[in-house]
């Protein structure tokens, strides 16, 4: 069983989505094993996306993590890292499949409605870094 961090981004939020998401999630099979809604301030966005420092994008990136509530979630399910970013798309709407939640719903490369970690070693960095042990149901 492995678990992958998924976030619907304050686009998603906006657009009334959370449920289509997480009725995609269901559908899936994936198990919800944590939940939960914030609004993450800049120091917040940038801690989570310090892998992008570097980027061109990282300041654009970071004020729209914190422009308004996200939905944060623990998945759990066989090879649900991988899964998970089947059914997300590729980053750039453009570029992702049909069906794919970021071909169907998102406007542009930076808001692409949902995160989700891309492997083992960054799923256990995200988790960590928004759910303690207590609030992840076992
Ligand atoms: P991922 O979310 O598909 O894993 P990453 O390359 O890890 O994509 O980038 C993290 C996030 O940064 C993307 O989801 C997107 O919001 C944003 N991003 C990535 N590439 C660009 C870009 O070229 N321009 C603007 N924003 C970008
Ligand atoms: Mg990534």
């Amino acid at each position: 069983m492995e678990r992958t961090l998924s976030i619907i981004k304050p686009d998603g939020v906006k657009k009334g989505l959370i449920g289509e998401i997480i009725k995609r999630f269901e559908q899936e099979g994936f198990k919800i094993a944590a939940m939960k809604m914030i609004w993450m301030n800049k120091k917040q966005a940038e801690g989570f996306y310090a892998v992008h420092k570097d980027k061109p994008f990282y300041n654009s990136l970071t004020d729209f993590m914190s422009s308004g509530p996200v939905v944060v979630m623990v998945l759990e399910g066989d090879n649900v890292i991988k899964r998970n970013r089947e059914i997300m798309g590729a980053t750039d709407p453009k570029k992702a499949a049909d069906g794919t939640i970021r071909k169907m719903y998102a406007d542009n490369v930076e808001q692409n409605i949902v995160h989700g970690s891309d492997a083992p070693e960054t799923a256990k960095f995200e988790i960590s870094y928004f759910f303690n042990s207590l609030e992840i149901v076992d």
